[in-house]
């Protein structure tokens, strides 16, 4: 066989990505924004992360959805039961926690269309062929885009919708954003359209930070995922050697905050933007927010967005709540 190396793909290269580090890498507190770490290896790491013991988030919410699955089945599927309904899930992912609800509407009768939305076309292609294996009578209209297409998608399909918004991917968001994206979320529906969304709840502080700082650095390998793409795809030339992966939990603000800290005054190239930039000693990137919220958080966040809370439903432990938010 032959021992010829493959060249390293030339750059793809995204002006969105490009614009956004330009952005990102030259403010002062230097940033940038957890939506690129889903590139397809980025999905798969964090496919891991949701298994590690640590990250409790997503195993709560498969306990909370299995318990509450009769309920929530219910609250999401019209009334008249051959009147068929969009369910749309924004940052699908792998759709682990979702075939519980598919399955329960299935069996229901319930007569409906899974449009599954996410910015990983690796991450949706796989749950389209494990759907198709396992629930091959569902219908299934996956669609690759962000969450800003995914809004305008919403807005435009007429009919009536269920819209699932999980995993407390709300928690990303600054609290500025979070309420301009629900408020978007919001406006194209009516009082017979549903919202369920995924909020993970404050707890025990340490818990928390360790959900974000696992032994195994799986975490870690997400976070520092982001270098390797802006190596990849930029030209840059982030060594991996000089980078530290760092996270804490802020009570009072309720957020988990992510960082990616240079531990050497370091000058990064990017050959794709022809350009460089300066990091010195421990200075950071801030990469993701994860914020943890509590119910009145919640109940004043609805209303703000023109919503209100008609269900909250949750695990046993009370760790995570999947909330029913209404026009
Ligand atoms: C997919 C946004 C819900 O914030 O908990 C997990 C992403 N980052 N570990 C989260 C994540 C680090 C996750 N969300």
């Amino acid at each position: 066989m032959s021992t010829e190396t493959t060249p390293p793909p030339t750059p793809t290269f995204s002006p969105d990505l490009a614009q956004h580090v330009r952005a990102g890498l030259s403010k002062p507190f230097k940033a940038l924004s957890s939506m690129y770490f889903y590139d397809d290896e980025g999905s798969r790491l964090f496919q891991q992360i949701m298994a590690l013991p640590e990250y409790y988030p997503t195993r709560t919410e498969f306990a909370l959805l299995t318990r509450h699955q009769a309920a929530i089945g219910q609250v999401l599927r019209p009334q008249n039961p051959d009147e068929h309904f969009f369910l749309l899930e924004l940052g699908a992912g792998d759709g682990l926690k979702t075939k519980i609800l598919l399955r329960q509407l299935l069996e229901s009768n319930a007569r409906f269309t899974y449009v599954p939305v996410d910015i990983s076309e690796a991450a949706l292609d796989g749950l389209a062929a494990s759907l198709r294996a396992e629930l091959p009578a569902l219908r299934v209209e996956p669609v690759v885009a962000d969450y800003a297409d995914a809004l305008r998608l919403m807005a435009s399909r007429p009919g009536r919708k269920a819209v699932l918004f999980l995993g407390s991917n709300i928690g990303n968001f600054f609290p500025e954003d979070r309420h301009a994206f629900l408020s978007n979320l919001a406006r194209p529906l009516t009082p017979d359209d549903r919202l369920l969304v995924g909020f993970d709840l404050q707890k025990d502080p340490r818990r928390i930070r360790a959900a974000y700082d696992d032994e195994q650095g799986v975490t870690a390998a997400f976070n520092f995922n982001l270098l390797h793409r802006l190596n990849r795809e930029l030209g840059a030339d982030f060594d991996l050697g000089h980078w530290q992966h760092y996270t804490d939990y802020d009570p009072m603000s309720g957020a988990v905050r992510s960082f990616l800290v240079s531990t050497r005054a370091q000058t990064v190239q990017f050959t794709a933007l022809d350009w460089q930039v300066e990091f010195a000693a421990w200075e950071m990137i801030h990469t993701e927010n994860s914020y943890k919220f509590t119910r009145p958080a919640i109940t004043a966040l609805a209303r703000e967005a023109g919503l209100h809370v008609q269900q909250i439903f949750t695990d046993e432990q009370d760790f995570f709540a999947d909330v029913l938010l209404q026009p």
